[in-house]
């Protein structure tokens, strides 16, 4: 079962026939009885094909987050990219230790869709799109459902010195998610895997590829860190940390197109602006 966002409202997606669901994202998202109630709409059938509507991110008054260094790609990306800012041993510590790195990434609003374009900063000489899988987390703390998420990032800025992490992660278009909301009550296999292709002038500049078996953490763990001070009335998204970066040379450039896949889930697809 899939949650879409729309203009006119949430859609069910099962075995490819889509019901308008009556309930606002928000509610939607935190309602206690969320798959007995999607099963229950889905058994009364009458569902009909796709309309003519884009889809929206599938976020709204939901702040998103991200974790950081959970998978060994990123943790020794981040020790060689922050070599000359005495970095060699933050991000392996983190890597290591029982708290997580987790940051805010985006609120809701500031979210870009499927389709939608994302950004690169002007003042970055080094941009990379971070393919994650997000967690969709309801205002009691338990997991939902899954999307997409890119965690757009700036690894010059962040790589000059850690303090402007804030500014390497959150900009305007820094952020996408979709296509839509996998709704399970179970977790997914560790042998998922998530791709990342950039195409350039119709020709593949990157491709690489992961699966959640090779995250550190598991995301049950990244959930309890993040709600243990903090409160989400609505809810929130969790980005879980990326393990695909593409080589030191590359870096993102106007009209790149970002697809980004995780099989049970979708695909997102991403022009830069
Ligand atoms: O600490 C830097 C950010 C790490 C990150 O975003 C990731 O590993 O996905
Ligand atoms: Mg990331």
């Amino acid at each position: 079962m899939k949650l879409h966002r729309t203009q006119s409202g949430a859609l069910l997606e099962v075995n490819g026939a889509f019901h308008p669901l009556a309930d606002p994202w928000d509610a939607l998202v935190n309602r206690d009885d969320l798959v007995d109630h999607l099963g229950a709409i889905a058994a009364r059938g009458r569902g009909g094909v796709r309309i003519d509507e884009d889809f929206l991110a599938p976020v709204a008054g939901q702040e998103v987050w991200a974790a950081g260094v959970t998978y060994f790609r990123s943790r020794d990306a981040r020790m060689a990219e922050s070599q000359d800012a005495g970095g060699g041993t933050f991000y392996d510590r983190v890597y290591a230790a029982d708290r997580p790195e987790l940051f805010f990434k985006a609120a809701g609003w500031r979210v870009r869709g499927p389709g939608q374009p994302v950004r690169i900063r002007a003042d970055a000489r080094w941009s990379v799109p971070e393919p994650e899988l997000a967690l969709v987390v309801n205002a009691r703390g338990a997991i939902v459902g899954y999307t997409i998420g890119n965690d757009m990032s700036s690894r010059d800025i962040e790589g000059e010195n850690p303090l402007y992490l804030p500014q390497a992660k959150t900009y305007d278009g820094s952020c996408a998610l979709g296509p839509a909301v996998l709704v399970a009550d179970a977790p997914l296999p560790p042998e998922t895997p998530i791709t990342l292709h950039i195409g350039r002038h119709r020709a593949t500049a990157f491709e690489g590829t992961t699966t959640l078996g090779a995250m550190k953490r598991r995301p049950e763990e990244l959930v309890d860190y993040l709600f243990r001070e903090t409160t989400f009335p609505m809810g929130c998204v969790l980005l879980t940390g990326t393990g695909v970066v593409p080589p030191d040379d590359f870096t993102l450039a106007p009209g790149d197109t970002i697809t980004i896949t995780i099989p049970p889930i979708g695909t997102l697809v991403n022009r830069v602006a």
